[in-house]
């Protein structure tokens, strides 16, 4: 057993994007092209002789190997240890839970998200800092820089490590800890909710379904929602991971996790439904013949914070991807706290996070979560509105619509065209980028064009800049056009239209979102020219 020096060389395409490298399956079998990303990563950060490293994944295809050329290369990278959860799994937010509560140089999380997974699925990788959080820009832009001037990475020759039984081995000096993925992350649950207040609520008639999606959550959902809360095993559904989601895409919106909304809207429905994704750091939140959009849920959270034990002195600020809607906006006023306006991507809250001026996140992509990690949290959302249901005792739409009535309705909605050619939908972006001069002022009906730019975002805490982060066309009545370029896919080029329009007056309430946003989606489709460019009449999932 020794360690080896290995020449290699660099692929042009790891750019990480939204949330890390994202690549299909057989572009990181290429050979070298996994290894050639970990010793970038490694390269790009200060190993100390007492680093410990967090290392698991969602269990999609390629998760096991992967962990095992990770494993080695840590050994022959100067770790001292590496905590990999057993059989090599670890949510998104669970890794966060580790790497803090144990205070680690950071951690390498394996995950493609929602992206559907197996053979010729989707693979990703990640490298999460030492606050929990996604590596902010500087330290992906230093690994990417590094990715492309590579010339060789360093490997411990070693058998395989058992990963299915919990303890401590050695691979050379460094100490490989197997540990329970599911145990910390609890626990932490456990701190923050009343499961007192929502076992009662679980065992007193009151019906859930969640839906894992057949994703990394069945464990946590098994441990959680089962055995500490006492809810019956019917409540759950697809709880056991498998390498290609069973055949799904694990992205729990209206479209995809279809079984559950078909529950939810049918005969005899439950109280309450959700489902979470592949890596288990998204959430969809249902109730009985009632979507929750994940703008409006960051917004009931906020609203109903106290009730929850973990956030009973209050929080310190709210912060939001700008494509998200301003509802939360509007609670923040009257809560007359902070509220931050980022780009998209969960890494743009960190800095927030630590520096104490926000407590609760969230994004319109089913993305919500709280300082207590520094990653979304799909089942943490959860525990949170059962346990605002526990006090509440009232169906999940009438929180929704008492919350509207009090703080009015942001109605919402995102178009998503997907797998579009790349230059396609970069030509829509540019020409959005050209048409700024005559946008300006213009009038569309009765809306009129206030402003439109490129999001720049300076981050309040250090200072940086990111510019490009997507095109805004704001109304004088305060609706609003976004587009941007998605920065998770694997296959051409996904272009997101998200689409909002304020509206305080109660009776208009009960308006579908399409309706009410007909004329906004009008406005965006002539602007852009997406259909004549695109040669595509409809999107393909609209949230
Ligand atoms: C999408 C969402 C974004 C989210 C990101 C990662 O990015 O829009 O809000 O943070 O996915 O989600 P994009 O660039 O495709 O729009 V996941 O669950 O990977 O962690
Ligand atoms: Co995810």
């Amino acid at each position: 057993m020794s360690i080896r020096t290995i020449d290699t060389r660099s692929y042009s395409d790891q750019k990480p994007g939204t949330s890390g490298l994202r690549k299909k399956v057989p572009v990181f079998r290429q050979p070298h092209y996994l290894e050639n990303f970990v010793q970038s990563i490694f390269d790009s950060i200060t190993i100390t002789p007492e680093a410990t490293l967090v290392l698991g994944g969602d269990g999609r295809y390629y998760n096991r190997e992967a962990i095992q050329v990770i494993l080695k290369m840590a050994a022959a990278n100067g770790f001292a240890r590496v905590l990999v959860g057993q059989g090599g799994i670890l949510s998104t937010p669970a890794a966060s839970c580790v790497i803090r509560k144990y205070q680690t140089l950071g951690g390498i999380v394996l995950s493609a998200s929602h992206n559907p997974g197996g053979a010729d699925g989707d693979f990703g990788i990640k490298y999460n800092i030492d606050n929990g959080g996604p590596a902010p820009e500087k330290v992906t832009e230093a690994i990417y820089a590094r990715s492309q001037s590579i010339a060789q990475y360093r490997i411990f020759e070693a058998p395989d490590i058992a990963l299915d039984q919990l303890g401590a081995t050695s691979l050379g000096s460094m100490c490989v800890e197997v540990i329970d993925p599911v145990a910390d992350y609890a626990d932490l649950m456990e701190s923050l909710f009343d499961f007192a207040a929502i076992r009662a609520l679980l065992t007193s008639g009151f019906r859930i379904r969640f839906d894992a999606m057949h994703a990394v959550n069945g464990p946590y959902a098994r441990e959680i929602l089962q055995r500490r809360l006492g809810a019956p095993a019917e409540s759950l559904m697809n709880v056991v991971p498998l390498p290609d989601f069973g055949g799904g895409h694990p992205d729990p919106n209206l479209t995809y996790a279809h079984d559950l909304v078909e529950i939810m809207y049918g005969d005899d429905a439950p109280d309450f439904g959700a489902a979470s994704d592949g890596d288990g750091d998204r959430n969809m939140i249902l109730g009985r013949r009632f979507f929750v959009t994940p703008s409006d849920s960051l917004a009931v959270l906020a609203a109903n914070a106290t009730l929850v034990p973990g956030y009973k002195q209050g929080l310190a600020g709210v912060a939001r991807s700008m494509p998200t809607s301003a509802a939360v906006d509007r609670v923040a006023q009257q809560l007359d706290i902070p509220c931050f306006e980022t780009p998209t991507g969960w890494k743009f809250f960190g800095n927030l996070m630590d520096a104490g001026k926000v407590t609760l996140c969230g994004e319109e992509s089913f993305g919500t979560s709280s300082s207590h990690v520094r990653e979304k949290d799909g089942l943490w959302a959860v525990l949170f509105w059962l346990n605002v249901l526990a006090v509440q005792r009232q169906p999940v739409e009438n929180i929704v619509r008492t919350h509207w009535a009090r703080f009015g309705r942001n109605f919402y909605s995102r178009y998503d065209y997907e797998e579009l050619p790349t230059e396609i939908a970069q030509g829509i972006m540019s020409h959005l980028h050209d048409s700024f001069g005559q946008l300006a002022g213009a009038s569309f009906g009765e809306h009129r064009v206030l402003f439109c730019d490129d999001f720049c975002y300076t981050d309040p805490v250090d200072g940086s800049i990111s510019q490009g982060q997507g095109v805004r066309i704001g109304f004088t009545d305060g609706s609003r056009i976004v587009f941007r370029l998605s920065g998770t896919g694997t296959q051409g080029a996904t272009l997101r239209v998200y689409l909002e329009a304020y509206e305080p007056d109660a009776s208009r309430h009960h308006l579908g979102a399409q309706e009410a946003l007909a004329d906004l989606i009008a406005i965006a489709l002539q602007v852009s020219e997406l259909q004549a460019r695109s040669g595509r009449e409809q999107p393909t999932v609209i949230t």
